[in-house]
């Protein structure tokens, strides 16, 4: 091995940390990883994810009126996995090697094989997602979601559906960073990346799925 590649490998396992943080909240599992991904695995991840995704523009009908949804998005997986999210059902594009990639990576922290990734492009800090929960019956009892960032830091936020005297959690999801929602999260808390008027870089998020 030459040793410029020994060294760059060395950096990499210095800087990878696979040290969870756990969240401790009431009616939920999270879990979050600050750095999953080296900062250079992620800059590669991240150049390959704009280039190559099929990155599309959807609407979505609110009050009778159609709107771009504040992001674009992109539904990839195994053949015949269906998703229906905001009355719109996508049909999901073959995994690409680099997508492949990075589900195997995750899933050796993971005891589940996901065969869907819904991909978010945050193109300035007017993008966004609004409050909601990823619920879709799809997605089955207590839905396990592993959430992957590359590019800008973005605030994610969490709320309680029901405990209001509940604080607001908030998280910063930083490039490489892995979150994990697992158990009842879903069916308690709601989360959002809220609009920013700081300048932010763009950001792709992945949120690897398992559709029953
Ligand atoms: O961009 C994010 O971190 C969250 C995306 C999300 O919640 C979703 O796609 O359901
Ligand atoms: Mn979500």
């Amino acid at each position: 091995m030459n040793t410029q590649l020994s060294l760059n490998l060395w950096a990499d396992t210095l800087t990878s940390n696979l040290q969870p943080e756990k969240l401790s909240i009431p009616d939920g599992d999270i879990i979050f990883y600050p750095s999953y991904f080296t900062e250079e695995e992620s800059n590669r991840i991240i150049q390959e994810l704009f280039r190559e995704i099929n990155w599309g523009q959807d609407k979505i009908k609110f009050y009778g009126k159609e709107m771009n949804l504040p992001r674009l998005t992109a539904w990839y997986g195994d053949s015949g996995k269906y998703y229906t999210y905001s009355n719109i059902t996508m049909n999901p594009i073959p995994w690409t090697p680099m997508l492949l990639y990075i589900k195997n990576k995750i899933e050796t922290v993971a005891e589940v094989v996901f065969n869907s990734v819904l991909l978010n492009f945050y193109r300035n800090g007017k993008d966004s997602i609004s409050w909601h929960s990823d619920d879709e019956p799809e997605l089955g009892k207590e839905p396990i979601i592993y959430s992957v960032s590359f590019g800008g830091e973005r605030k994610f936020q969490l709320r309680h559906k029901y405990k209001n005297n509940l604080e607001k959690i908030e998280l910063k999801l930083n490039h490489g960073s892995l979150l994990i929602m697992q158990g009842k999260t879903q069916e308690y808390w709601q989360h959002q990346i809220p609009k920013t008027s700081k300048l932010v870089m763009p950001r792709v998020n992945l949120t690897f799925r398992i559709i029953k």
